[in-house]
């Protein structure tokens, strides 16, 4: 068993990254619902981003996507973060909303398109450069809706030379992390549909490439916990982007459809040696009918309960039950761990930080969200895709 004091320490230097979309308005394809004190720039984002880390001590960067948090300076915009105590993250690259775009962005047939997207990954890693982002992650909506549409090979050889240009662009201490997802928008074929082509990709380009596992973009059924098992034993775990599903790319909260398969997830995290900073927990995120600060204070402490109970895990007595080939015994070991609550020691461990136990009722005793909701008015809100 884990000493609670080493559990203690593991936790408070976990950290949650929280992406600028899921401060702003979002929905789904039928409508996106408004919501009152919505942000309106990404400074906005930014100072409700502030609450959640004040709340929860754990969330102290932030991801941005490119354009819809473009600013002139970016540079500007990390010292705005500094100085409210938070950093900018991630830089997510967006290639899929330009009409340009409707066959494919890198893997275009049309070698005008390739390169317009192309140079805006490069782009992406200016502003890095400005931000001090280490991370740029790439999502590519490219693929075709019928069969005999495009040379699936092509476009494959077409991925792989912008990859190539990307990976040649990054600064010494930046990484590229290669986000995939099964189908949606294209319906036929995907260009990146899953973990094993990310991974061929990142294996040719190198080890500032790496895979990044949204846990939305599989099929149902799909085992990711195997998936972060054998990524992290080929050092090609780059980092998650956190949401729940139900159906497809639901995009819910993190824990929320299913805390037991997050915590089987974080449990191979712990064992594979994935709790470093090489691994960035983010949230990828929309809250379309809840409010978003308190959603986002809520993912924050899924992806901690779960990460304690991982690490609670009895490691020592669950080896030897597998090496005894105890089935019942090892399965006990493991749901021991799930199945204790874990919120009194999440409770200590802010109060050791000077954290109010109860982030959400903090926060809403706080008065932000009323704030917000009188001072925000007029202008554009900003939102998924704005
Ligand atoms: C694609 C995705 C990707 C995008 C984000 C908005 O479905 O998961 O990470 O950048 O959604
Ligand atoms: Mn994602
Ligand atoms: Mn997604």
């Amino acid at each position: 068993m884990t000493a609670p004091s080493a559990v203690k320490a593991a936790l408070t230097s976990q950290s949650i990254e929280t992406p600028s979309w899921a401060y702003g308005n979002s929905g789904t394809r039928f409508k996106v619902f408004t919501q009152e004190g919505v942000p309106r720039t990404p400074r906005e984002k930014l100072d409700d981003a502030a609450q959640v880390h004040r709340y929860t001590g754990v969330a102290p960067t932030v991801a941005l996507h490119i354009p819809w948090d473009r600013v002139d300076d970016y540079a500007a915009l990390a010292a705005y973060a500094k100085e409210r105590g938070l950093r900018l993250g991630a830089i997510n690259s967006n290639v899929f909303q330009d009409d340009d775009y409707r066959l494919g962005s890198v893997c275009h047939p049309d070698a005008t398109v390739r390169r317009k997207a192309l140079d805006h990954l490069l782009e992406c890693v200016d502003i890095m450069d400005a931000t001090g982002s280490r991370d740029l992650k790439l999502w590519f909506a490219d693929g075709t809706n019928y069969p005999g549409q495009d040379d699936i090979r092509a476009r494959q050889d077409r991925l792989a030379e912008a990859l190539a240009a990307v990976y040649e662009r990054l600064g010494e201490h930046q990484r590229m992390l290669l986000e995939y997802k099964f189908f949606e928008p294209a319906f036929y074929t995907t260009d990146v549909p899953d973990w094993g082509t990310s991974y061929a990709h990142c294996l040719r380009l190198g080890p500032k490439a790496q895979v990044v596992v949204d846990t939305g973009h599989h099929a149902p059924g799909t085992n990711i916990e195997f998936i972060v098992a054998v990524l992290l034993r080929e050092g090609k775990l780059g980092g998650f982007d956190f949401n729940s599903r139900f159906y497809a790319d639901d995009d819910l909260m993190v824990g929320a459809a299913d805390p037991f398969q997050l915590f089987r997830i974080m449990y191979e995290v712990v064992r594979g040696g994935g709790f470093t900073p090489d691994v960035a927990f983010m949230l990828d995120q929309c809250h379309n009918i809840e409010p978003k600060i308190p959603a986002i204070i809520r993912s924050v402490m899924n992806v901690q309960e779960a990460t304690a109970k991982a690490l609670l895990v009895d490691r020592d007595a669950l080896a030897a039950a597998q090496a005894a080939g105890d089935v019942l015994g090892a399965n006990a070991v493991l749901m021991d761990a799930f199945n204790t609550d874990v919120r009194p020691l999440l409770a200590e461990v802010r109060q050791e930080q000077g954290l109010d136990p109860d982030p959400i009722a903090a926060y809403r005793r706080s008065g932000w969200g009323e704030r917000i909701r009188a001072e925000r008015v007029g202008g554009e809100q900003a939102g998924w895709g704005a």
